[in-house]
């Protein structure tokens, strides 16, 4: 049975889930009327739906944004930042339940679904606690009887746009800053996961977000997407998601003249030297390119390897794919779960087929697994090509699936050019136990996260995430560079002298 037949004839028994926008604080349908279908991607089961929204549903939400933010922003942030610390709470109390519906729409493994809903409570006590630093400056004024300070100040109405591979962790990393520097919110989640925005929502709702601060509203990135960008009440736009995507919404947006923050991929590598702890290695490659089913932005897609030690990590590599379980993400013995839908699955197999093609030679894994159980779910084996050059198209283009690549090196430098010759610059890893040849690593390797002795995934909230090249555009998620997205800068100069002072005139 294909997945469309089973698609259809779940749909039919449909009993499940439906939910509706949020906006202005109400729960209300699209004004299209219609519905998209939700699907558990390990079974293929219908798990709800939600609304398929159109431009003027967008537009009722930013207006109830724009209305609400006008108040808000007046609000002190540390008052602000009382919502945020009841999100966290009420988030750590439903991790169980959140962590469940993480997993049934979007197929990462139940511990890893707890680790992500982990993150966004990480990330709103974090960014509450900035609602009582909101650090700005204060500088001494060249000229006597006269104060100058810097404040951050709300930059009005944030349009977001969240992928599906994290669906609460990332939006937590927009959120959460925009709302407590006093901003409002319009978000458009992925539709692959729409359920873990409807519960986020709801958290904020119970929260005691004020109306009009938050408003969700399900829906495509041609239809809503656009909307948001080109909304003219919409000040700004945070996008993670794909590179292609994220350079039209840049042209659009900067011809607008908006400010736009760009999350978009990466082609991370992990570094073995010859001197690493093999075993460590194989434990960081093994959890950063098959966790997530390799679905990260952050995901391990190339192992650069000294020649030296090639092989004997080929052979404990190979050991340890051989041990990992497969299958839905519920079970908890499982360590890969599906991957998010069945076009993602030509792709991957696409790329897979391509390596293959181009001369790589494929050490495991390779195919879609479509039998003995795995017949209702989008599942990949694991996979690993060795002998890749990185001139071969799967050592330079973002694959988003369970595949990572081997090339072999003969020193430290050759591993840094060929780590810094992708298009993208998200994370890189490097496994050493020569503290010279880390820190030369840790200055020349050109990602905005660099691990050493551990794999290339893992950020913590407290630290900015994003990358260089075609990675971003210069901002950062998560950490206190969240709040250069969500504020402008205002300096202040107060002249308390009685008199006109003219600065670099008076006082020379
Ligand atoms: C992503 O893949 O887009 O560092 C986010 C990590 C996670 C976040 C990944 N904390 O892998």
């Amino acid at each position: 049975m294909n997945q469309q037949t089973i698609q259809e004839e779940n749909k039919a028994n449909v009993k499940a889930k439906r939910y509706l926008n949020y906006i202005a604080g109400d729960w209300v349908p699209s004004v299209s009327e219609r519905f998209t279908v939700n699907i558990n991607p390990a079974t293929g089961e219908v798990l709800g739906e939600v609304p398929q929204s159109t431009k003027e549903d967008i537009e009722k939400a930013v207006l109830a944004a724009k209305q609400a933010q006008k108040s808000w922003r007046l609000v002190p942030a540390p008052e602000r930042a009382d919502v945020l610390y009841e999100v966290a709470r009420l988030l750590k109390e439903k991790k169980e339940d959140l962590s469940h519906i993480l997993t049934s729409e979007m197929g990462k493994v139940i511990s890893e679904a707890r680790g992500e809903v982990q993150e966004a409570i990480d990330m709103a006590y974090y960014m509450a606690g900035e609602g009582r630093r909101l650090f700005g400056d204060t500088v001494p004024s060249e000229l006597r009887n006269k104060f100058a300070m810097s404040v951050r100040v709300p930059v009005g109405v944030a349009g977001l746009i969240t992928p599906w591979n994290f669906p609460i962790a990332i939006a937590s990393w927009k959120s959460l800053p925009a709302l407590v520097a006093g901003n409002a919110v319009v978000w458009k989640p992925a539709t692959e996961t729409p359920f873990m925005a409807a519960e986020f929502a709801k958290i904020y709702e119970e929260a005691g977000l004020p109306k009009g601060l938050l408003n969700v509203v399900f829906g495509s990135g041609g239809e809503v997407g656009n909307a948001i960008v080109e909304h003219p009440d919409v000040d700004l736009v945070s996008f993670t998601g794909s590179n292609e995507v994220g350079r039209k919404i840049n042209e659009r947006a900067g011809s607008l003249l908006k400010r736009t923050s760009l999350e978009m991929g990466g082609k991370n590598a992990v570094t073995v030297l010859e001197d690493a702890d093999i075993d460590l290695a194989v434990d960081g490659i093994i959890w950063s390119a098959f966790g997530t089913a390799g679905q990260r932005c952050t995901a391990c897609s190339r192992v650069i390897v000294h020649e030296a030690v090639k092989e004997q990590l080929e052979t404990k590599l190979l050991e340890r794919v051989a041990e990992l379980k497969i299958g839905d993400g519920l079970d908890e013995e499982v360590n890969i779960g599906p991957v998010i839908n069945q076009s993602a699955l030509q792709q991957i197999d696409e790329y897979v087929k391509t390596g293959v093609k181009e001369g790589a030679k494929l050490l495991c894994g390779g195919k879609i697994l479509a039998e003995d159980g795995f017949e209702k779910g989008n599942y990949y084996a694991p996979t690993i090509f060795t002998d890749v050059s990185p001139d071969m198209t799967i050592a330079k283009e973002e694959i988003f699936g369970p595949v990572t690549s081997i090339i072999a090196v003969k020193t430290l430098e050759e591993a840094i050019e060929i780590n810094n010759s992708v298009e993208f610059g998200l994370s890189s890893s490097i496994f050493s136990r020569d503290v010279n040849r880390v820190f030369q690593a840790m200055r020349d390797l050109d990602t905005g996260i660099v691990y050493v002795n551990a794999g290339t995934t893992g950020a913590e909230i407290h630290l900015p995430f994003g990358g260089t090249k075609g990675t971003g555009n210069g901002h950062r998620d998560s950490g206190v560079a969240a709040l250069d997205v969500y504020t402008e800068w205002k300096s202040i100069y107060v002249d308390y002298s009685g008199t006109l002072q003219r600065a670099q005139i008076d006082n020379k």
